[in-house]
């Protein structure tokens, strides 16, 4: 994953210290384009453990159309945590101890982090044992599941993705294959507006490959996952339509390092890749729809020891 690796000296040598929402501080470069061809090995990070079993059910819950953390939970996926607990604190219906700006404050004060970490558990264990209040606090808003699957229009629900596998299937040559989860109508409805927001499928001597456009990159800890993300889905995209497997273009916008990632980047850029691993697939001749986690896997991945680093929520 020599590409990654260019990613991040590219942010080091030549990005602009940048605020950010978060208040964490970034290098950030705008604009930058990654291929990998998915032939040569899935291209899943090998200089630091990446949570592939995270990845796949993010993934599937995505093609799902699920929106609520719930699944995610009985998964022990927890990836999308912080931002269904940050809308639950800032609702009416929370009256526990003060959450405010959570994220920052659990970085620098033991005390509170103590007590934050209690009312996330907390809020995890409800969402699992109590179905009405996981409806109602569960729920990320219409992110990625819903607009891929059912975007609201005036013309009906819109099922994004299986209007672009039947696109891929019927019409190949089209340049038409897209899925986009920026919906301007629902943005401000949503937990986190989509970072990964456009993708763009491309047929060609029978191998598919897929553009996405990111509009923001936490390069560190997101963009190891989303590549590996995307990568999986040409996969399965591929599979259901009788195609091998071509590039995948991953674009990026605002292509940033956070300041508290600095240290684990060079640690990281000293390591040497290793062989990529293979995916493994038990299709079964089921669709991408009907696939569950355990028929989807990782073989000879023996990547270097995982680097630990703080989110910026
Ligand atoms: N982020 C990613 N990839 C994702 C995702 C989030 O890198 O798939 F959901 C990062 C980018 C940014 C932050 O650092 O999360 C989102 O913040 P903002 O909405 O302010 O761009």
């Amino acid at each position: 994953m020599k590409q990654y690796l260019d990613l991040c000296q590219h942010i080091l040598e030549t990005g602009t210290k940048k605020g950010d929402r978060t208040g964490t501080g970034t290098y950030s470069v705008f604009g930058y384009q990654m291929r990998f061809d998915l032939a040569q090995g899935f291209p899943l990070l090998t200089t630091k453990k990446t949570a592939f079993r995270l990845i796949v059910s993010e993934l599937l819950w995505f093609i799902k159309g699920d929106t609520n953390i719930r699944t995610l939970i009985q998964e022990r996926n927890g990836i999308w945590d912080e931002w269904a607990f940050e809308r639950y604190v800032n609702s009416a219906a929370y009256t526990g101890p003060d959450m405010t700006d959570f994220g920052r404050r659990v970085l620098k004060d033991e005390e509170f982090a103590t007590i934050y970490k209690a009312e996330l558990a907390s809020f995890k264990e409800k969402i699992l044992a109590d179905e009405e209040f996981a409806k109602q606090h569960g729920d990320l808003g219409p992110v990625y599941g819903k607009q891929w699957r059912a975007w609201d229009s005036a013309n009906g629900v819109i099922d994004q993705l299986a209007q672009v596998i039947d696109s891929i299937k019927h019409n190949p040559d089209s340049r038409r294959h897209i899925v986009t989860a920026w919906n301007p109508a629902e943005v401000d409805e949503m937990a986190l507006p989509p970072c990964h927001l456009l993708f763009q499928f491309y047929v060609a001597d029978g191998k598919l490959s897929c553009q996405l456009y990111q509009r923001s990159a936490d390069v560190f800890l997101g963009v190891p996952f989303n590549i590996a993300s995307y990568a999986l889905l040409i996969h399965l995209i591929a599979h259901e339509c009788g195609l091998e497997v071509g590039e995948f273009v991953h674009t990026l916008g605002d292509a940033h390092l956070y300041q508290n990632h600095i240290d684990q980047v060079h640690e990281q850029l000293a390591r040497e890749p290793k062989e990529l691993p293979t995916l493994k697939v038990n299709y079964n001749g089921r669709s991408i729809f009907d696939l569950t986690a355990e028929d989807i896997s990782i073989e000879g991945y023996d990547p270097h020891p995982r680097i630990k680093a703080p989110i910026a929520v």
